[in-house]
C-alpha cells in the first residue's frame, strides 16, 4: 500500500490539525501557516495528487468541495468576499500533493495573485 499522504494522516488523527468539517466525501482544517485570517484546506478523502490528474468522474466530488467551500465561507462569516484557490504543480506553488482547494477571506484580496 502506497505511504499515506500528509492529509491523509489528518483525516485519519494522527497529524494534529483544526479540523473544521468532515463527510464522507471530504475533510476541512486550517492551514498550518495561514495567508488571512480565513485559510481553510478543503480535502478530498481519496488522494488526488494534483488538479491534472482529475477524470470525468471526479466532476461530482471536485463540485462537492465548492458547495463545501460554499457553506465554510458562511460559516466563517466571509460570505459574498473570498477567494478558491487550487495551486496545480510546483511551478504554482503546490507544496502537499494530495489535492486540495484553499478558501481564502477576511481581508482585501490582490489581483493578480502573483
Ligand atoms: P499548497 O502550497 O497549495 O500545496 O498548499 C499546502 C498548504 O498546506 C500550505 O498552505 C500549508 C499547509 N500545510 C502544510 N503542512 C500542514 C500541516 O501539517 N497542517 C496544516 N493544517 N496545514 C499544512
Amino acid at each position: 500500500m502506497a505511504e499515506k499522504t500528509l492529509f491523509q494522516k489528518i483525516a485519519d488523527r494522527e497529524i494534529p490539525a483544526d479540523i473544521v468539517y468532515e463527510d464522507d466525501q471530504c475533510i476541512a482544517f486550517r492551514d498550518i501557516n495561514p495567508q488571512a485570517p480565513t485559510h481553510l484546506l478543503i480535502v478530498p478523502r481519496r488522494p488526488i495528487p494534483t488538479l491534472d490528474d482529475i477524470t470525468e468522474e471526479d466532476a461530482p466530488l471536485i463540485g462537492h468541495l465548492f458547495v463545501v467551500a460554499r457553506r465554510l465561507a458562511a460559516q466563517e462569516g466571509i460570505a459574498g468576499g473570498y477567494r478558491t484557490v487550487f495551486n496545480c504543480g510546483a511551478a504554482a506553488g503546490q507544496s502537499v500533493f494530495h489535492l486540495h482547494l484553499h478558501l481564502l477571506g477576511g481581508r482585501p484580496m490582490q489581483w493578480p495573485p502573483g
